[in-house]
């Protein structure tokens, strides 16, 4: 079989790579299934604490869902591809790992939908991001319009998604869809760099924090509030709270261990 996602581990960090250069690694139903099943490997490893998903070739992180497919499509075929695309941005919103988006170039579409649901955004200058499904008759169907309008109000999220039209990397910055802009030689680079900062923190402490900011979007401030002391009750549970404090309390480096 055609191996269209790739997996180079690199512990603490997996790089995670979209391989259809030629279509610009447009998301058919098999580059969705083996990205399902690489993000699934990856959420059992121990030794793997942040995820860089990025694009292969120089033009493209994905150029979108796969229009020579989707042409060919009725209702319930999509509505199957929904339960790809959903599942992959799940799994990236919500594996214990950190999820970062490497975004060498076009983040088109189910492209930028993935990108969405990754906890931060990494762009190199060249990188451009739209929501054109409007411009092929159809709508954003992997999340694009709930995870956009989250990200950079709804205002914008409609003004993108209403007209399609692309945005550069820095207008990304500009209004908070991306962390970080940075030359495309640096881009994987500042991914690696950023994902073993947050490798060399409390893992476990790190994922009860996502956890809890994935709340923020989801439910009321009370009721977050509420999650988020649990959250932190269940912190002081684990070994790496006491190593933390008692490490810096002896001006040592912490050796933390939960994950
Ligand atoms: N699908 C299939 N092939 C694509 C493609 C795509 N999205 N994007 C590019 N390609 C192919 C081109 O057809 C071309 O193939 P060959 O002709 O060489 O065989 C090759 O990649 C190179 O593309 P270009 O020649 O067009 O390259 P350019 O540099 O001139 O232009 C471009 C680059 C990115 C501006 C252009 O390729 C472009 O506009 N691409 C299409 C962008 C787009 O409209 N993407 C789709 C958005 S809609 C759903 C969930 C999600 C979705 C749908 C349903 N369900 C839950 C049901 C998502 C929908 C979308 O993503």
């Amino acid at each position: 079989m055609e191996e269209v996602v790739t997996l180079q581990l690199e512990a603490p960090l997996a790089l995670v790579t979209l391989n259809r250069p030629k279509s610009l690694n447009a998301l058919n139903s098999e580059v969705y299934r083996q990205l399902i099943a690489i993000l699934r490997r990856v959420e059992g490893m121990d030794d793997i604490k942040a995820v860089i998903l990025t694009g292969a070739g120089d033009k493209a992180f994905a150029a979108g869902a796969d229009i020579a497919q989707m042409v060919h499509e009725d209702s319930m075929a999509a509505r199957r591809l929904s339960g790809l695309c959903h599942e992959a941005a799940g799994l990236l919103e919500n594996m214990r790992q950190v999820t970062i988006a490497a975004v060498n170039g076009y983040a088109l579409g189910g492209g930028c939908e993935l990108t969405l649901a990754c906890d931060i955004r990494i762009a190199a200058e060249q990188a451009r991001f739209a929501l054109p499904e409007v411009t092929l008759g159809i709508i954003p169907g992997g999340g694009g319009t709930q995870r956009l309008a989250r990200l950079i109000g709804a205002g914008r999220a409609k003004e993108m998604i209403f007209t399609g039209d692309q945005i550069d990397a820095q207008e990304a910055w500009r209004i908070g869809l991306v962390n970080h802009v940075v030359p495309k030689e640096d881009l994987l680079e500042a991914c690696r760099t950023l994902g073993k900062k947050i490798a060399s923190r409390a893992s476990y402490a790190v994922y009860l924090a996502k956890t809890a900011i994935n709340s923020s979007q989801e439910i009321d401030l009370k009721n977050g509030a509420q999650r988020e002391m649990d959250l932190m009750g269940l912190a002081f549970a684990t070994h790496d709270k006491q190593e933390g404090m008692e490490a810096f309390l002896a001006r040592r480096p912490p050796e933390f261990q939960d994950f």
